[in-house]
């Protein structure tokens, strides 16, 4: 984590041009992986299939990977480290449950908390993109779909400003 440098109790990897990292020096993107120089890994198609159906118009940079285990948690926060957060962003949910709590634009007021099961969408779009939320939670053994238990939580996002031709597959730079 940014200034402390403490490890996040959610384990994370990245798939696509471009991946979310974390470190002492803050939050960015970068299209490879802090510790061994490669690139990660592409958005596997069904992935890109879900993005098609329900964002479209350009396409995902970055699929973050979360891995949570018993007691894994992610504190309020808001997606905005994208040039493009006008863009939606849509998370799959697979494995144990979580308590997954949103608020508004501010991180004072009023919060709900939604149980999201294996294999639930969650879309931030329009009002919603820049909303606070978090993990409270997640239910151990809840779903035996990852080996050993837990929960991944897939969260696709795109990053620069999709061009004119709004950043379809084919565009370079
Ligand atoms: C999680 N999700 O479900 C954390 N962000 O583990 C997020 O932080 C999130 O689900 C933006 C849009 C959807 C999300
Ligand atoms: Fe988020």
């Amino acid at each position: 984590m940014p200034r402390t440098g403490r490890p996040f109790s959610v384990r994370m990897a990245n798939l696509g041009p471009l991946g979310w990292v974390s470190d002492r020096r803050g939050y960015r993107y970068q299209p490879t992986h802090p510790l061994t120089g490669r690139p990660w890994p592409p958005i596997p198609e069904p992935l890109l299939a879900l993005w098609r159906e329900h964002v479209g118009g350009c396409e995902p940079e970055c699929c973050l990977v979360n891995f949570y285990g018993p007691g894994a948690k992610m504190g309020l926060h808001r997606d905005e480290d994208e040039e493009a957060r006008d863009v939606p962003v849509l998370s799959v949910s697979l494995g144990d449950a979580a308590i997954f709590r949103v608020g508004g634009p501010t991180r004072r007021g009023p919060t709900v908390r939604l149980r999201l099961d294996s294999g639930d969408v969650v879309l931030l779009a329009g009002a919603s993109r820049l909303c606070y939320h978090g993990i409270d939670r997640i239910l151990p053994g809840t779903s035996d779909l990852v080996p050993g238990g837990g929960r991944i939580n897939l969260t696709l996002r795109r990053v620069t400003r999709p061009g004119r031709d709004g950043g379809l597959v084919g565009e370079s730079g």
